[in-house]
């Protein structure tokens, strides 16, 4: 890592060095005349010197990257080049060229939208022109000070050729428009709500808007538009049904309504994440948009909705209250992934949504949390931001705010929100701010509950139980491992949400919220009949790894009666996971595990969805991580061999009773994306994969034919997907059909390839490699290299992990050769790498050497680099 005393691009920021802003701005004003090698940008701001900063007049300092300086003005005087001082990261206007506390700094810049391939600043994604600005793409635009707590008022003018570029689109509401000399047309936009650069977007092109209008509350007309390629019309119905749902549902939850005339989203093919949410005019990776039956799976639909929601709700939480600092981020992030999660439990089903959430965040921030990036969801320093939007912000960052709410109830929960809004509308705000809010509005003390913003880690919980014939007493003990840069830990403040179930399955005590302050505490519980099982951590209550001894018995038991749903699930996978290790160590698997299952599986009072999460098994992953906790070392073939065992077992006991089950499961009439008949296939399909496992000719037939005949992608790309992990003979003509059935189509092909790239055989990495040759494979979309090199580092445990090195060879190649094109995806990706430390020797080695090559690469990425070597530690 670049020490501290490193300059220029890898220099560390760190929270403690924030200074507020030396100027502000009143008024932005900007011209564009969009041209793809030569954008002619010409800037107008209204700068004022910030009454809170004291002393002589401030320079001035403008963040600027790639930028072609042109010409610049104060108050209409040119200034000499020579009087302004520039670097690789901006230029400095120096105190005594200024006139005044208040003045209009104009400038023109160039830039080259084109040959932008880190789709970043402004870039052309299938000569449609598109901006991203968060977090530091604006300097990428024109000179600026570049940071969320300069807000201001924004108004645009877009010039373009009229018939490349149809459609000008820029946040806020739409001005005067026309056509000009030679071909050309202009369009203006004005944003009068104050906003971060971060913020600011800009969209030209060939577009087709797919309309529809919202009333609020309040009673304003809202005009909506979702953008597409000429083509992709009848593929937006879903993503706005999903937007006006969204928007009610915050009027309703939150009494959040809508402060614009339009509300557009524009959907692009080259982006580097899932969507932004720029005032106003959104803009989604087309991913996240486009749907139909045929196309979209029902777990698209549903990431449609919920990442159209998550934007749309940023308008309140990070766009009319943003971040002060990078170091805030989720102050927006977790608070607005929190209200999503509930959006979304409240349109479909809540206990599986919390299982659903509870598996990511397991999946992705346990295990970062556990390994060489783990950082607090607050984040004290960075070299670079972009490595910051991270499941830790993101995911635990809703944790904390779920927790929050667990513990100041609903009613104090929807004060301390009300509270914030009232009181920071406008502003650029921090966690403590926010806080304070909740102090304010409950009048509780939540300066220990603060830790879980600046603790990095995932606290451990163990639990011993006492019973003396009529109380029963829980002690319950946390401490959170180290972890890079914090050694020590404090006890955090838990809320562990309690059942006691009697012996006969009924519930003897109902919910209730312990919170554990210490590092060991005691919860009595009298007066009761018989002793209890406790049903500890109900609905994930808090981001913490439960230790528990239980025999297998008590764990059927949980999965048989509790009444909360999350924890039955819970027990259905502990007990998996028991059986696992068992297995690992040389064990068998106990009937009693599929009789268990076969039980739960025929309870038709149960929703088809949870069932379907009952019946899946732990990932090779979370296994590995399993074993880490025990104090092992991973063996990724014991682990998956154990897991096929498992899944083998299942099959064949299980097999006719999966068969009946999906027959039942079976939906008729019209393909819906609605949760229920999502939950039916979820079912079906699972039952087939399990049929699949025991490899009989029925299950193959059945894969089969569900595939030839069916009418929705969701059951044809899972009976594919079941066909080609299995490498079965019906699988390549299939393959076939599906690439001929779907060439033209981009965002199916890349389910054509992750079906393939995940597919856990033996020469993984060999095709993996080949289909790198494919004309599928445009290398440069961020979603093509995430489908097909991305998942098969994250989804393909044999083939990453394939003993030879071949399947880490080949990821960290293509790590090496996107990073100078897109610096971004690649180091996104190149997290991959961070369990290295989880794995037997051999393994290790072969991990930490691949590190060490993309290390050594001469011109890495500050992005790449700082993941990297913050991996290698
Ligand atoms: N704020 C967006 C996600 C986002 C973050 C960073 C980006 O570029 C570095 C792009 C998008 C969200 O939370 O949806
Ligand atoms: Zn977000």
């Amino acid at each position: 890592m670049r020490t501290d005393t490193a300059t220029g691009a890898d220099r560390k920021i760190r929270l403690a060095d924030y200074r507020p802003p030396a100027w502000m701005i009143e008024q932005v004003r900007l011209d564009f005349d969009l041209a793809p090698r030569a954008t002619r940008v010409r800037a107008r701001i209204a700068f004022r010197r910030n009454s809170q900063a004291e002393g002589a007049r401030p320079d001035l300092r403008l963040d600027g990257r790639r930028l072609t300086f042109v010409g610049a003005s104060i108050d209409g005087a040119p200034l000499d080049q020579q009087a302004l001082s520039f670097d690789a990261e901006g230029l400095t206007v120096p105190a005594a060229a200024l006139p005044g506390d208040s003045f209009t700094w104009e400038c023109e810049t160039e830039i080259d939208p084109e040959t932008n391939t880190e789709l970043e600043g402004l870039y052309l994604s299938r000569n449609m022109f598109c901006t991203q600005c968060e977090a530091e793409g604006f300097r990428k635009i024109t000179y600026y000070p570049d940071r969320p707590d300069v807000m201001a008022p924004f108004t645009v003018r877009i010039e373009a050729a009229a018939a490349d570029y149809p459609v000008l689109l820029s946040n806020g509401n739409p001005g005067a428009t026309g056509g000009l000399p030679g071909g050309r047309h202009f369009a203006e936009w004005h944003d009068p709500h104050p906003k971060p650069a971060y913020l600011f977007a800009l969209v030209a092109g060939e577009l087709v808007a797919h309309e529809d209008r919202f009333t609020t509350a309040s009673g304003r007309e809202v005009e909506l538009r979702v953008w597409v390629r000429p083509g992709d019309e009848d593929k937006c119905a879903y993503a706005m049904d999903a937007l006006k749902r969204s928007m009610r549902w915050d009027e309703t939850a939150y009494g959040r309504e809508y402060d614009l005339d339009v509300f557009q989203i524009v959907a692009v093919d080259d982006f580097n994440m899932g969507a932004m949410e720029n005032k106003g005019l959104n803009i989604f990776n087309s991913k996240y948009v486009l749907a139909s039956p045929e196309t979209a799976t029902d777990a698209d639909y549903e990431r449609i909705e919920s990442i159209v929601a998550h934007e749309y709700f940023h308008n309140w939480t990070g766009n009319r209250i943003t971040c002060r600092d990078w170091f805030q981020l989720c102050l927006k992030e977790g608070l607005t992934v929190f209200r999503d999660q509930c959006f979304t439990g409240d349109e479909r089903s809540e206990p599986v949504k919390r299982i659903d959430d509870v598996k990511l965040l397991r999946a992705r921030q346990f295990r970062e949390d556990q390994g060489p990036l783990a950082h607090p969801v607050r984040p004290e320093e960075y070299i670079e931001i972009n490595n910051f939007y991270t499941a830790t912000v993101y995911e635990k960052g809703a944790e904390v705010i779920r927790m929050l709410r667990t513990l100041v109830g609903e009613d104090g929960y929807r004060k301390a929100l009300d509270l914030y809004f009232e009181r920071h509308d406008g502003e650029a705000c921090t966690i403590e701010q926010f806080r304070q809010c909740f102090e304010d509005a409950t009048g509780r003390d939540l300066s220990d509950f603060a830790r879980w913003w600046s603790q990095a880690g995932t606290p451990r919980l163990s639990m011993s139980e006492d019973w003396d014939g009529g109380t029963y007493t829980l002690t319950l003990r946390q401490q959170t491992p180290p972890t890079p840069g914090q050694d020590s830990k404090a006890p955090l403040v838990i809320p562990v949400a309690t059942g006691l179930i009697g012996p006969d399955g009924a519930e003897l005590v109902p919910t209730r919220v312990l919170e554990l302050r210490e590092a060991e505490q005691a919860f009595r519980f009298e007066g009761l009949p018989a002793r209890p099982v406790a049903s500890v951590l109900r609905g994930f209550s808090a981001p913490v790894t439960l230790e528990r001894q239980l025999d297998d018995a008590t764990r059927a038991f949980l999965l048989a009666h509790d009444i909360d749903p999350f924890n039955r699930w819970q027990a259905g996978r502990d007990y998996a996971v028991a059986i696992a290790l068992r297995l690992i160590a040389g064990g068998t698997i106990p009937n009693a595990w599929a009789e268990a299952l076969g039980r739960l599986l025929a309870d038709d009072s149960l929703d088809p969805a949870f069932r379907a999460l009952a019946l899946e098994l732990p990932g090779e992953d979370e296994m590995a991580g399993e074993v880490v906790t025990r104090g092992g070392l991973a063996d990724p073939d014991a682990i998956h061999e154990a897991l096929r065992a498992m899944r083998a077992h299942l099959g064949g006991a299980l097999g006719e009773a999966l068969a009946t089950l999906r027959a039942r499961m079976a939906v008729t009439g019209p393909y819906s994306p609605d949760a229920g008949a999502a939950g039916r296939r979820a079912l079906a399909n699972r039952c087939l994969a399990l049929m699949l496992a025991a490899d009989t000719p029925e299950a193959h037939r059945a894969a089969e034919a569900q595939f030839d005949a069916a009418d929705n992608m969701t059951d044809r790309i899972a009976a594919l997907a079941v066909l080609v992990h299995a490498d079965a003979p019906g699988a390549t003509p299939r393959l076939d059909a599906f690439l001929k059935a779907w060439e033209h189509d981009p965002l199916v092909l890349d389910k054509w390839l992750t079906v393939q790239a995940t597919a856990p055989l033996k020469d993984a990495a060999a095709r993996v490699e080949a289909l790198t040759g494919h004309s599928a494979f445009e290398w440069k979309n961020p979603n093509r290299f995430r489908a097909l090199i991305g998942s098969f580092a994250v989804g393909n445990a044999v083939g990453f992990h394939a003993a030879d090195g071949a399947g880490y060879r080949l990821v960290a190649d293509w790590l090496l050769r996107l990073d100078p094109v897109n610096p971004q995806t690649t180091a996104r990706v190149a997290g991959c790498f961070e369990t290295w430390r989880r794995y037997e020797p051999g393994r290790q080695a072969l991990m930490r050497a691949e590190l060490e090559r993309i290390a050594a690469a001469p011109a890495l990425s500050r992005n790449t680099r700082e993941i990297v070597e913050r991996i290698l530690g």
